[in-house]
């Protein structure tokens, strides 16, 4: 890994006790425009592939009409996205925050439709883990947009110092046909913050903390490349995630199985 960063591009420690405290970290002006485009053109290729393969569970719909569009794992879909500086920096960045090597964990990229997107519901990452809880200390999740985001187009919000360690209770919205998108319920939403940021800059945020996003009201599209990095797996926590990756595997093809058998019975 390839550890330098420009001295302007490197936590300061006013940035690392703001981490700490807060649980996330507004960092303007990360990345140079061309730094942006080269990502953006293949986020672009990405979502423009599945918008022609029509819409499935991670489409927001409203009124038949896609308000927002997720794809996960996008660097799996286009690895060369792997190769641009954006992933470059971002994974020196969170090495320097984290004070250890870090390695890419996830990644995902989140389109919000101008004049009608919807916002996110209040969650936790960590909520979406239930296989290795342990890889959600050491983590830094970067939110990059693609382009300036006001307030009314699409802005994170957070609950400053919910990294706590606290794990809130997350529930399925009755009717909703985004499953994937839970609501976390127990908290004071009154403590939220709007982070607004502009294009170049990404927020950083703690797995544990309370985020989601507004509406985006604006009338430009809001783009948003999501990449976690997280402190190595060890030797045996590597052979615990092979066997898992075999054992999902094997049920994946056991119920597609299962269901192949179903529909060729009368
Ligand atoms: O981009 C958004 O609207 C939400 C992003 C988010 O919730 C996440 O990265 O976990």
């Amino acid at each position: 890994m390839d550890m330098t960063l420009p001295s302007s591009r490197r936590p300061s420690p006013d940035d690392l006790a703001t981490w700490a405290q807060l649980g996330y970290l507004p960092a303007p002006g990360l990345f140079r425009p061309e730094d942006l485009a080269e990502a953006e053109q293949l986020l672009d290729g990405l979502l423009a592939a599945k918008a022609a393969s029509g819409t499935d569970d991670w489409t927001m719909l409203q009124n038949g009409k896609t308000v927002s569009e997720e794809i996960i794992f996008t660097a799996q879909h286009e690895p060369r996205l792997k190769d641009t500086e954006i992933f470059r920096q971002c994974e020196a960045y969170a090495a320097a925050l984290l004070g250890m090597p870090v390695e890419y964990a996830f990644d995902h990229v989140i389109r919000k439709t101008a004049g009608i997107g919807k916002g996110t519901r209040w969650h936790q990452d960590v909520y979406y883990e239930k296989d290795e809880l342990y890889r959600y200390k050491d983590r830094v999740h970067f939110w990059i947009p693609m382009a300036d985001v006001p307030l009314m187009g699409g802005a994170m919000r957070y609950i400053p110092a919910s990294h706590d360690g606290t794990m809130y209770e997350h529930k399925t919205i009755p009717g909703a046909d985004d499953t994937h998108y839970v609501m976390a319920t127990g908290f004071d939403e009154s403590a939220a913050v709007d982070v607004p940021i502009g294009a170049g800059g990404a927020i950083l945020h703690h797995p544990y903390l309370l985020h989601a996003s507004g509406p985006n009201t604006s009338q430009q599209v809001r783009t948003a490349w999501i990449l976690h990095f997280a402190k190595p797996r060890t030797a045996s926590q590597n052979m615990r995630y092979q066997a898992l990756q075999l054992r999902h595997g094997w049920r994946r093809a056991k119920s597609g199985l299962k269901d192949r058998l179903k529909s060729l019975i009368p």
